[in-house]
């Protein structure tokens, strides 16, 4: 099937000067009528055809400068439309197409979600709605008319000013929106329906004020305050962090239920999935709390990087992304506890983006080819897109990076534009030479850091050598070094700070090391002790490090380290090292055990750490992460087990006393959703996960706080806990959340996530069962991924069981989700790249579900592009 390659890329002959759409809007269907006004580039040669893209289109008519074309001018196919010869000078070319959103389950384009009609156009979504040069280096002014019943859809938005509104006749009413900064048809938004709003005003640092609103279903106005309130806190950041103001007199939300993506950050028009709006304490959980904040302040941002800025084309797409990441991780970090935001965006890149990386579905933060370009939004391009705008960060400082920054919004406003040129501001702003360190956009793979040190008392010399290796990886077998940027310090023996006097052998600047080679060799002179190295403090990079520091080197700076992202990490390490020790049989040395568990508990009772540090802590590492240390024939229940058999040789002789520090922990100020209760709260639940994993006493103590919960954090943490440990009550509990929010459809999404996560055999059954009852919403990729996508992700043993019913469980489901929605089918079958870690007869178990999905069935390209890849790797 057809492969689009970068190296491809060509500007159109023909650019879109200005558009203008008119929606008329019934029950019975659309009918879009778009005016474009066309020229041919400076190089285009005459009788060029104009070649628009149409997806699903049935066009009704068609005209040039108002005359009517003759059927010999035009032809159209599933792909589109082409004008044979158009006119050798600027033109409006008028087309009709009528549509019939009621019917589209794909959620691309325009589409009717609970009765509102709303689009999705990021990336190729336009083209479903008119015939269009659908691609996002053509940028135009759009102005919108609407025309719906006033009864059915009171609320008529789209990109931009409201510049008129008023009767359209028979119980019709119109409004009309114009947006005057170019944009790409990717960020074109329509919604229409019967909406409940909240609205509030900002006033921009120069002054302009700004009207927002969050339209909502009736009956949920009070749920999006916490939304409206993220909002100002992201507009008032992003002027203060990054001089960036807002530029419209409006800016609009619209929370819908069914999207297939968190949100979308379409021109002063944010279309939003619902779970990303509403909370309120009974419902929601601080972590929906912080993924509200999180997301709002993504999409807002996106205004400046991604909208007035944007893409040349979708090869580009981290040239958003994984900056506008980088901007919400920040926000975040500011908002809320650096060091544990940190530690929380790390733990999500290890256990999602890694085992992507290092996998069949390998890519670059910027691929150079695709064949579904929806495959391609990837932790890679978001998360890792992320990690290389913070190692710009940190190689060129605080200040050469806001200077890059700011020439790359004053030089590139109103474009299209590429990776190169953003990295050609910061070479321009700074003097710095980016060509190495390009290669992190361009190559796959996550590089093996090992480091190794030496220290000769007599010299008081310390050496440390730093080594680079990177996999091959999908289509790239030879991997060049990266530029590495390894932050670090070394530690005495009271673990305060070491200096030295001097170092040779390789560029080390304050407390950075750039590894830009394959390995480099330092030496320090001037050392008084044998340091312990605290190495890729705060993560500063992508990388999977490997020291020889001893299991007591490592408790050492879990105690000592005075940079807390490898104090967590150090402690993390020796959990999962024993931790995958266990699991391919060397059980661990009761010593061992015995020093982690007094580590824990140092911190636990270290009155200088905050409770959300803590949590962090002594939250036991991801199965996945441990799968991941052993690298190859992993036998996932193997590594459940062992987990398991770990956490109850820690808490077993402590019970009491964390059972005790639970207790204490208990918040009884009425909820709020601010990071420092949210903190104690995420202690108080790490330590009822240890208690219910690690003892006996947990069960009880769990079913206990799930009926006395006043707030759905703490409910469902309880829930998910007993569900995780299927305790004696997890059925009852979960019958009990069931019934109790069975009507609201974002908690129903929790109790399936609880469901999918049972260790026990019989847990696909019931999975079977849920998805099969008549009343189940198949069609919402919310339930569909709370259902499955927990369960592949979430239940490695279960899913990846020796027998195959996990894998052909999700397969058969996935067959069927593929005629209704392809972009949901395909990322849950991206789940399947986990098969190159698997012990061989559940590799094999694996590969037969998908080769047997691939033969069986007509797929769409989505599903077909990630099994082929799959099946490839
Ligand atoms: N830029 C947005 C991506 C998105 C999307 C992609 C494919 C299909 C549906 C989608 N909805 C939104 C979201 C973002 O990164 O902010
Ligand atoms: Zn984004």
């Amino acid at each position: 099937e057809h492969t689009i390659f970068l190296k491809d890329y060509a500007p159109t002959p023909y650019s879109v000067v200005a558009v203008d759409m008119d929606f008329k809007i019934t029950e019975a269907g659309t009918r879009v009528r778009t005016q474009m006004t066309i020229e041919p580039r400076p190089e285009t040669e005459p009788g060029t055809p104009l070649v628009l893209d149409g997806d699903g289109l049935t066009l009704q008519s068609i005209a040039i400068d108002g005359a009517p074309l003759m059927m010999v001018a035009y032809t159209t196919d599933d792909d589109g439309l082409t004008v044979v010869e158009p006119p050798f000078r600027r033109f409006v070319l008028e087309t009709e197409v009528n549509l019939t959103p009621e019917t589209n389950t794909k959620l691309m384009g325009l589409y009717r979600s609970s009765g509102t009609w709303c689009t999705q156009c990021e990336p190729e979504g336009f083209r479903r709605i008119t015939y269009y040069l659908d691609r996002p280096d053509i940028l135009a002014p759009f102005k919108v008319r609407i025309t719906a019943p006033r009864d059915i859809a009171p609320v008529l938005l789209s990109n931009g000013n409201l510049i008129d509104k008023g009767e359209a006749g028979d119980g019709m009413h119109f409004a009309l929106w114009e947006d005057p900064f170019p944009k790409p048809a990717y960020l074109f938004a329509l919604v229409a329906g019967d909406l409940g709003s909240i609205t509030d005003t900002f006033t921009t640092s120069s002054g302009r004020k700004v009207d927002l609103a969050i339209y909502c279903t009736h009956g949920k106005e009070a749920e999006c305050l916490y939304a409206m309130d993220s909002l100002k806190r992201s507009m008032a950041w992003d002027e203060k962090r990054f001089g960036r103001e807002y530029d419209l007199d409006v800016f609009n939300i619209v929370a819908v239920s069914d999207f297939n993506f968190g949100a979308m950050e379409n021109k002063g028009l944010n279309i939003f999935n619902d779970k990303l709006v509403f909370a309120l304490p009974e419902t929601a959980s601080d972590a929906n709390y912080a993924n509200i904040e999180r997301v709002i302040a993504h999409e807002y941002f996106h205004n400046w990087t991604g909208n007035r800025i944007t893409c040349r084309d979708w090869f580009q797409l981290c040239l958003k992304e994984g900056l506008t990441v980088y901007r919400d991780q920040e926000f975040s970090s500011d908002e809320r506890s650096r060091p544990v935001q940190r530690i929380h965006d790390v733990e999500n890149l290890r256990i999602t983006q890694f085992p992507e990386d290092g996998g069949p579905l390998a890519h670059p933060p910027r691929p150079d080819r695709y064949r579904e370009i929806n495959n391609f939004y990837t932790t890679t391009v978001y998360q890792k897109g992320s990690e290389v705008v913070r190692m710009l960060a940190t190689l060129l400082g605080e200040a050469g990076f806001r200077k890059g920054m700011d020439l790359y919004f004053e030089r590139h406003d109103g474009e299209a534009t590429t990776i190169e040129a953003f990295l050609k501001v910061f070479e321009d702003a700074t003097g710095t030479d980016l060509s190495q360190f390009s290669r992190w956009y361009l190559n796959a793979g996550t590089p093996a850091v090992t480091a190794s040190d030496s220290y000769d008392a007599a010299s008081q010399t310390y050496t440390l050598t730093l080594t680079q290796k990177t996999a091959p990886t999908p289509n790239q077998p030879d991997k060049p070094p990266f530029v590495i940027p390894v932050k670090f310090g070394l530690i005495g023996p009271n673990g305060s700070p070491m200096g030295w006097t001097a170092v040779a052998g390789g560029t080390v600047k304050d407390d950075l090391i750039v590894l830009d080679g394959d390995s480099v060799t330092l030496t320090f002179t001037g050392v008084a002790n044998r340091p312990v190295p605290s190495l890729l403090r705060g993560f500063s990079a992508p990388v999977k490090l490997s020291t020889n520091l001893t299991q007591q080197d490592l408790l050492f700076l879990a105690r000592h380290d005075s940079d807390p992202f490898n104090r967590w990490d150090a402690l993390q390490t020796v959990a999962t090292q024993l931790m995958a020790a266990a699991a391919t049989g060397s059980q661990p040395a009761s010593a061992d055990v015995d020093a982690l568990r007094q580590a824990i508990m140092d911190t636990l009772g270290d009155p200088a750490l905050d409770h959300a540090f803590k949590a962090q802590v002594i939250a036991m590492p991801d199965e996945t992460v441990i799968a991941r240390q052993i690298g190859r024939d992993v036998d996932p229940s193997a590594v459940a087990e062992a987990r398991h058999a770990l956490i109850r040789a820690i808490v077993g002789p402590v019970a009491e006393r964390v059972e005790a520090l639970h207790a204490e922990l208990q918040v009884i100020e009425p909820y709020s959703p601010g990071a420092a209760q949210a903190g104690r709260r995420s202690l108080r639940n790490g330590l009822l996960s240890l208690l219910t994993a690690g003892s006996d006493r947990g069960a009880a103590l769990a079913e206990a706080q799930y009926h006395a919960a006043s707030n759905m954090t703490d409910r469902y943490a309880a829930l998910a806990i007993s569900a995780h440990n299927w305790t004696k009550a997890a059925p009852a509990l979960l019958g009990d959340f069931r019934t109790r929010f069975g009507g609201d459809p974002l908690v129903f999404d929790k109790w399936l996530v609880a469901s999918s996560q049972a260790p026990d055999d019989a847990v696909i059954e019931r999975l079977r069962a849920i998805l099969a009852a008549p009343d189940f919403p198949r069609t919402n990729p919310n339930r569909l991924r709370a259902l499955l996508g927990s369960f592949v992700m979430s239940n490695p043993a279960q899913f990846a069981r020796a027998d195959g019913l996990g894998f052909r469980f999700v397969t058969e489901a996935a067959a069927e989700i593929d005629k209704v929605n392809p972009q949901v089918a395909a990322r849950v079958l991206t789940g399947f790249r986990i098969l190159p870690l698997l012990e061989a007869g559940r590799r094999e178990a694996g590969r037969a579900a998908l080769e047997a999905l691939r033969n069986q069935h007509t797929l769409s390209r989505n599903t077909g592009d990630i099994i082929d890849r799959i099946l490839a790797g």
